[in-house]
């Protein structure tokens, strides 16, 4: 590719921005609802991938444990065939205009839209002492997007308000102040845009579920990945069919097997012929998807430096544009220039 074509590539590529919060350890939701979108599409578009870690302040957390997590995530999606070459991965405490822009997003946001996210409300149903990080986190995510001039933002169904809260956001803001920010949309993955809980799929799967025991974490061994799906909740029909409203276990089940391997919930519910060989079948899936991720961890965990160096140049490599955004988003706002 002559500099020419390539220039005009990334005059025209869609920007992607994907977010992960080290809130506890990375599970198949997160691989199949952000990160191999993330991946898959790197090579395609202008993608930015970063471990929000200040999202993990927004609940009771480990401050001993923080640092470590990020850097396991940070190792995850590497040891997932990120190429950061293409597409830098940085920590977003690392980068000082996502704060910086959160505050004036929020002289941007109304106190009713952010209460009225699902997330805060599920989640400060849950806790003693509610942070008012848990309110307006929200409102950094859309800072984190938005700095970046992002087209598509890649995410599973549970943050779909996010998103929209944060293209509302940018709308108002562009038509108060002018035009300073690139409206996003969401892009759902086509199947799985939200795998449920295997103990009650009911609630999706998530990384702090109370005691992980229906939560597929990416680096489970094989025989704790076969001991949690062979307890998958199931029903009573003894008939593999895809049908979420009726047999919620069994359809997220398949939408496991299907989104590991590019293939759809209700062809391949065919391939089992009861529940025994469907949760067999499922667990060789996830234990062949895993393989590859968890053999590359185990070699890049070794060299912690290295993935820390990694983080670092990504940060270097983002922070110029999301200053440029933000001294846009100052100037806008009426703020004296410094
Ligand atoms: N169950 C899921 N199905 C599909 N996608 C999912 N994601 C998370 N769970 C599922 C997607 O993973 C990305 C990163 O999410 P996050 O780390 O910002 O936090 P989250 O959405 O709150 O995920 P968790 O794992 O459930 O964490 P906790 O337990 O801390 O709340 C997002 O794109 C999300 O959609």
């Amino acid at each position: 590719m002559t500099p020419d074509t390539l220039a005009t590539q990334l005059l025209t590529c869609t920007r992607r921005y994907t977010g992960l919060t080290p809130s506890g350890n990375p599970q198949l939701g997160n691989l199949i609802g952000a990160i191999r979108p993330a991946i898959a599409d790197a090579d395609s578009t202008e993608t930015v991938v970063a471990i929000v870690d200040l999202h993990a302040l927004t609940v009771e957390h480990d401050a001993r444990q923080l640092a470590e997590r990020t850097l396991r995530f940070a190792t995850v999606i590497l040891a997932a065939g990120l190429d950061t070459r293409q597409a830098p991965l940085y920590a977003q405490s690392h980068v000082s205009a996502h704060t910086g822009l959160h505050y004036l997003l929020e002289a941007a946001t109304h106190y009713g839209e952010a209460h009225r996210m699902i997330q805060f409300k599920e989640k400060s149903a849950k806790q003693e002492t509610v942070r008012l990080a848990l309110l307006t986190y929200p409102v950094l995510m859309a800072s984190d997007i938005l700095l970046y001039d992002t087209d598509e933002v890649p995410v599973g169904e549970d943050q779909r308000q996010h998103v929209e809260l944060a293209r509302d956001i940018a709308i108002r803001f562009n038509r108060t102040y002018g035009d300073v920010f690139t409206v996003p949309k969401v892009v759902l993955p086509e199947v799985a845009a939200r795998i449920m809980d295997l103990t009650d799929p009911t609630r999706k799967m998530g990384k702090t579920n109370a005691g992980g025991a229906g939560v597929i974490f990416l680096l489970d061994r094989p025989d704790e990945i076969r001991k949690k799906i062979s307890r998958a909740v199931t029903d009573s029909r003894n008939s593999v069919a895809y049908d979420p409203d009726n047999q919620p276990g069994v359809s997220n089940l398949l939408s496991i097997a299907a989104a590991l391997t590019g293939t759809d919930p209700e062809l391949i519910a065919g391939d089992f012929a009861g529940y025994g060989a469907l949760k067999s079948g499922v667990t060789d899936i996830v234990v062949e998807a895993l393989r590859p991720l968890q053999v590359r961890y185990a070699e890049l965990s070794a060299d912690p430096t290295t993935v820390r160096g990694i983080l670092a140049d990504g940060a270097h490599r983002v922070a110029e544009r999301a200053d440029r955004t933000l001294n846009r988003a100052r100037t806008a706002i009426g703020l004296l220039p410094a």
